[in-house]
């Protein structure tokens, strides 16, 4: 038994911080480590200590082992919790805590390096019982012996980098004429990536799911398994969505996975967390694949089915305690998903998209997982990911349903991020048919490419609460001028949706948008959530206004994207001033020009009526104030959009100064 007083946590972002949660509700001391950029990071903030170790690049700070270890040191921590990525299977680190007298968080560094050697790792498995798909791992095999065996393997088969994973330097061969060049490919590609050229061979199965199954085992020989997720849904061997428990599995399939990732891990003699990955075929025919030694991204989904706290399961098999339960005692309730919510454009080839995060308006509904906070910026020097949102519900559509409903009450801008795809895979019936496969987005690669929300619909929610503000008072909307034609509830509203220009007319419960039809529109509202019906289409989000309560502007937010709407645009020419105009809503003739260039008028007062179609339409100040300027006369025929008044309202002065 060796207590943990103070612990390091070796990472940042949004796992540092659920790291140091669970450390100070055990009652531990906490110490963080940061980059120059993260100086001010959350997880930073929340630790009672902080070092720093280098500069922006991983390699300079949170990869550089002899600073990690001499913050550690100098802290006074007695053990290192690496999370997930940078060290946490690094050899080398676990062996240079050990030297150094430190716990490291995570299994032993020869459990490490056998399971970051593929070929071992296979064998190990094979000997002990686990299943493995037909292939050939024998170490030190030349270029004639592989292509020998690659026809007693059979084809279609894989060549996998022997110090791979994650998809990195496999290829897929699918024939004997086409393997040779794809070993010479592999090979180049693995030393490259690897600095070494070491390769297996593995019969490929095309159509597969990924599950993989969590277990722990501790220092006493207890090894158990807290069931399995799906993570199926991937792009480019990036999980996206993950979810336990796998759905459609049997419970004796389930029961089977589960007692096979527990004997991998007795294997090899395994300590702490670990994650036995698995491929099941459409039969329900499960094979090893790969099995990662550290804490893993979606191990949220485990806790929210469970109710069990992984990281305090780290920490006393780190101490030397016995596991906190036995196989028996670990129970499964409903449902639990999570969705990878990254910065990255999917318009253009979910290119990375690094920024300050301006508007940051976390769900309430689910738990979020994440480093950052409003106003921070997202590093290009580190993983892309803003948040985890993970729900949990009865069953596996309630889950899934809670998550959809979390990202339409999501607002983020300032990076691009995949909300709307996500939302969009959510939504779509083959994930919701929970028909998965690794292939799921390459065989519906429409869903790749969100449909942005339809303009109409943003425009009509925006000028539903452009309407709804009350005509005077602080509230700034109110301030602008209206066009509201007398004894009607009919008001005209011109309005910018990104660079799409839309009029909408709002007449009494009636929206109708740039001359289409007109449609019965119900728009309700919640603090900033909206949720708008017009005719037989919906929308729902959030309406935020810019911290500078600037009254033209204002965001509508629908899965989570922003789409900027600017009230009552002026031409280029009239931008500048900060002054309120009044813009023909529609084309049509001056008739009446109600009071003299300069003359102040209250909020409510006639000033220039138009008429077009037979009909009238008075335009009104929306709020005390002085027209400064006539841009028209009497009889003037106008074009929708010409600005007609130059307005200065006493509520927009104040506001300026
Ligand atoms: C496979 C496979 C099919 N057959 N092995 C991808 C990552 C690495 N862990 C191994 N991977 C695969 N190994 C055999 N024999 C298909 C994949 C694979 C995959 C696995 C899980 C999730 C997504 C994937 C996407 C492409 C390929």
């Amino acid at each position: 038994m060796a207590a943990i007083n103070t612990l390091l946590i070796a990472n940042r972002g949004e796992i540092a911080r659920r790291i140091i949660r669970t450390a100070r509700e055990l009652g531990l001391t906490t110490v963080a480590v940061y980059s120059d950029t993260d100086a001010d990071a959350p997880h930073v903030r929340e630790a009672d200590r902080a070092v720093r170790l280098g500069p922006a690049p991983a390699r300079d700070s949170y990869l550089d082992i002899d600073k990690v270890i001499r913050a550690a040191r100098d802290s006074g921590a007695d053990a290192i919790h690496p999370g997930y990525g940078f060290l946490s299977e690094n050899t080398t680190f676990a062996d240079a805590c050990a030297d150094a007298g430190l716990i490291f968080v995570g299994p032993g560094a020869e459990a490490i390096r056998l399971m970051g050697d593929k070929a071992a790792a296979r064998q190990h498995m094979a000997q002990s019982g686990v299943p493995v798909l037909p292939g050939f791992d024998r170490e030190g095999a030349d270029d004639a012996t592989l292509i020998a065996e690659a026809d007693k393997v059979g084809f279609p088969l894989l060549i996998k980098a022997v110090a791979g994973g994650g998809g990195k330097g496999m290829r897929a061969v699918d024939n004997a004429a086409g393997f040779e060049e794809a070993l010479a490919a592999a090979r180049r590609e693995a030393r490259n990536a690897f600095g070494d050229d070491r390769v297996l061979l593995e019969r490929y199965l095309p159509t597969a799911r990924h599950v993989e199954v969590q277990v722990f085992a501790d220092n006493h020989g207890n090894a158990v398994h807290l069931f399995e997720r799906d993570c199926s849904v991937q792009r480019r061997h990036q999980k996206i969505i993950e979810e336990a428990p796998a759905p459609g599995l049997t419970e004796a399939q389930r029961r089977d996975v589960g007692d096979a990732a527990v004997r991998a891990a007795r294997a090899i003699d395994y300590r702490g967390a670990g994650t036995v990955e698995f491929l099941f075929s459409p039969e329900g025919e499960f094979f090893f694949m790969e099995m990662n030694t550290r804490l893993q991204v979606e191990h949220p989904v485990t806790e929210l089915i469970t109710g069990e706290d992984l990281v305090a399961w780290q920490l006393a098999v780190a101490e030397g305690r016995p596991l906190p339960k036995s196989q028996e005692q670990i129970q499964r309730h409903g449902a639990a998903m999570e969705v990878r919510l990254y910065a990255e454009n999917p318009y253009q080839q979910f290119l990375p998209s690094a920024g300050r995060l301006e508007q940051l308006r976390w769900p309430e509904q689910v738990r979020v997982d994440s480093g950052f906070e409003a106003g921070d910026r997202v590093s290009d020097h580190y993983d892309p990911m803003i948040a985890k949102l993970i729900s949990h519900g009865g069953d596996r559509d309630q889950a899934r349903r809670r998550l959809v409903a979390a990202l339409d009450d999501l607002a983020i801008s300032g990076v691009h991020h995949n909300a709307a795809f996500l939302h969009r895979v959510l939504s779509s019936p083959v994930f919701a048919d929970a028909e998965l496969d690794t292939r799921l987005l390459e065989k519906h690669s429409d869903l790749m490419t969100p449909a942005p929300a339809d303009s109409d619909l943003v425009a009509v929610a925006a000028a539903g609460a452009v309407a709804q503000r009350p005509a005077t008072g602080n509230d700034p909307w109110g301030a602008l001028p209206g066009w509201r034609p007398l004894g009607q509830k009919r008001t005209l509203i011109p309005l910018r949706v990104g660079e799409q220009a839309h009029t909408v007319v709002l007449d009494n419960d009636q929206a109708r948008v740039d001359g289409g039809e007109p449609a019965p529109f119900h728009l309700r509202r919640r603090g900033t959530a909206f949720e708008l019906h017009w005719g037989e289409r919906r929308l729902a989000g959030h309406l935020i206004e810019p911290r500078d309560g600037d009254a033209r502007h204002t965001a509508v937010f629908v899965h989570g994207q922003d789409y900027p709407v600017e009230i009552h645009p002026a031409r280029e020419s009239d931008r500048a001033g900060g002054q309120d105009g009044f813009i023909a809503p529609m084309s049509g003739t001056i008739v009446a020009c109600h009071v003299a260039a300069g003359a102040t008028v209250a909020a409510g007062d006639a000033v220039i009526t138009l008429e077009a179609m037979k009909m009238e339409h008075t335009l009104r100040a929306g709020a005390a104030g002085t027209v400064e300027r006539f841009h028209v006369a009497d009889g003037d025929s106008v074009a929708e959009g010409t600005l007609l008044v130059d307005f200065n309202s006493l509520d927009s002065e104040t506001e300026a100064q």
